[in-house]
């Protein structure tokens, strides 16, 4: 305490900047006595708040900065869905609801054990919120001052860490470190206002690497007081995530580092996952983010341009929104984009990792491609019942062959789409736009105006461009090799 003045300055250059850069001006705050009062409906005319004050104009009024503690109560009326906000989607998860108690947003959290589906045929015992995987959606408005109750009905001790908020650091969630970690029975209370908008997320920051495996994570999205940008009229909310399930269990493996073989956006894996459909002409924004526990992903929209308009929340000024149509999540990261729905169709949207978009059962195969099975086949099926080799000229037939799988497992791929089977699987989902939709449910699979599929193409036509018919002897072969024995078929996984 021998320098308690320079200290303070000290904090208040901190909050000064980080002010300039994203937060509400106190100037604004008419509202105090209005809440206090009960009145709570005086609305001032908000001024443009982040992304667009001017860069480098600091405030360093005493006044602006003061008061981002615990018994802060400074803040906005709550925001209003459909009024002060255009609220989420999140495909396949939902919204937390929430009570206003005396000016404040309350919402209750309450951390379990959930029998979670990925996709028809895979459930696990996971570990989530409210009954579901992931977390629901936590949605408010710049200013908003929120209480968060976060009960554990866990078998070990849990916390919450508000991931991106800049929240006072005793409401920061780690364990040990910023709190006492809530033991199982117990509920905590988290309150602070958020002084900031965009993209984030939560997670439990107490055994971290078990947690995060069981699928304790959501995301929190905090929207502009005034408008940030151009209003969309579709916002979606997806959280990526990877998981380790052994076929014929029923739990995630949390000590799993690198070989994850179940790839979800909120928590679900194609064909598990819902649309995204919008209407054409439709401003649409997506807030990926990412909490999987160790693999970074390149999510890829077909069809589209987009323009990445987030960064871990904070709004990009539109000369530094890169165009794209894939955007890598990192581990810990949010990004959100945003598009206009000017191409009607099906399009894909997916993780551009290979092995990310691919079910349970594709991931450790051993690689047949090119083997002729020979006399194999004969003299295994006389030792296992029903044995056929597969895969020797690719992996796609395993999922549409709809060979029987084991008990509580998907199979390696996808499901069957419009033209055929669609080989996908993982993190993986259908971007629906249509025109004329009357409203937003799933459309079905588009129709295709005549002279916009790929057809088969005739002889005739090929000779017509190209003078010749074309050769379509496959083009394989040069290694194939007739393995008699089956023993070096397994030979060559080393199994
Ligand atoms: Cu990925």
């Amino acid at each position: 305490m021998s320098c308690p003045a320079a200290g303070g300055e000290l904090e208040s250059a901190r909050f000064s900047q980080i002010k300039n850069k994203s937060m509400i001006s106190r100037r604004n705050f008419f509202f105090k006595t209005a809440v206090a009062a009960g009145v709570g409906v005086l609305r001032a005319a908000p001024r443009p708040l982040q992304g667009a004050e001017p860069i480098g104009q600091r405030s360093e009024s005493p006044e602006n900065i003061r008061g981002n503690t615990q018994t802060d109560r400074q803040a906005y009326p709550p925001g209003e869905p459909g009024k002060d906000y255009t609220p989420v989607i999140t495909p396949n998860g939902s919204t937390l609801p929430y009570k206003v108690v005396a000016g404040v947003k309350v919402f209750h959290l309450i951390a379990e054990e959930v029998d979670h589906e990925f996709a028809p045929g895979l459930r696990a015992y996971c570990w989530g919120f409210n009954g579901q995987v992931h977390g629901p959606t936590i949605e408010a408005v710049e200013g908003d001052r929120v209480r968060i109750y976060v009960t554990n009905k866990l078998p070990e001790n849990t916390s919450i860490h508000w991931h991106g908020l800049l929240v006072p650091s005793g409401m920061d969630g780690v364990a040990g470190l910023s709190q006492k970690s809530i033991k199982p029975g117990e509920t905590y209370k988290y309150e602070f206002t958020l002084w900031q908008h965009g993209t984030h997320m939560y997670h439990s920051h107490c055994d971290d690497m078990t947690q995060i495996a069981f699928g304790l994570i959501g995301m929190f999205v905090i929207h502009p007081r005034a408008p940030a940008g151009p209003k969309v009229d579709r916002d979606f909310v997806l959280m990526s995530s990877e998981w380790r399930i052994d076929v014929g269990t029923r739990r995630p493996v949390p000590t799993e580092m690198t070989d994850f073989n179940v790839l979800t956006f909120n928590g679900r894996a194609f064909p598990g996952t819902d649309p995204l459909v919008a209407k054409y002409g439709d401003r649409v924004r997506i807030r990926f983010g990412n909490l999987s526990p160790m693999e970074h992903h390149p999510i890829h929209l077909h069809g589209y341009s987009w323009k990445i308009t987030e960064m871990d929340g904070s709004r990009l000024p539109e000369s530094a929104q890169q165009p794209g149509n894939t955007v890598l999540v990192a581990v810990g990261q949010t990004r959100a984009v945003e598009f206009i729905a000017d191409n009607p169709g099906d399009w894909a949207m997916h993780c551009h990792m290979t092995h990310h978009t691919m079910n349970q059962m594709g991931h450790n195969g051993p690689n047949l491609i090119g083997v002729r099975p020979g006399s194999s086949d004969k003299k295994a099926s006389k030792l296992v019942a029903g044995y056929m080799l597969m895969g020797e000229s690719g992996q796609a037939d395993m999922g549409e062959m709809g060979m029987p799988v084991p008990r509580n497992s998907i199979p390696m791929v996808g499901a069957p789409g419009k033209h055929g089977y669609i080989d996908m699987g993982g993190m993986f989902t259908v971007v629906k736009v249509r025109e004329n939709l009357t409203s937003y449910d799933d459309p079905g699979w588009y129709e295709n105006p005549p002279g916009t599929l790929a057809s088969l193409a005739s002889n005739d036509e090929f000779e017509r461009d190209f003078g010749q018919i074309p050769e379509t002897k496959p083009t394989e072969n040069k290694m194939k090799t007739d393995y008699g024995n089956i023993d070096h078929v397994h030979m060559q996984n080393g199994s």
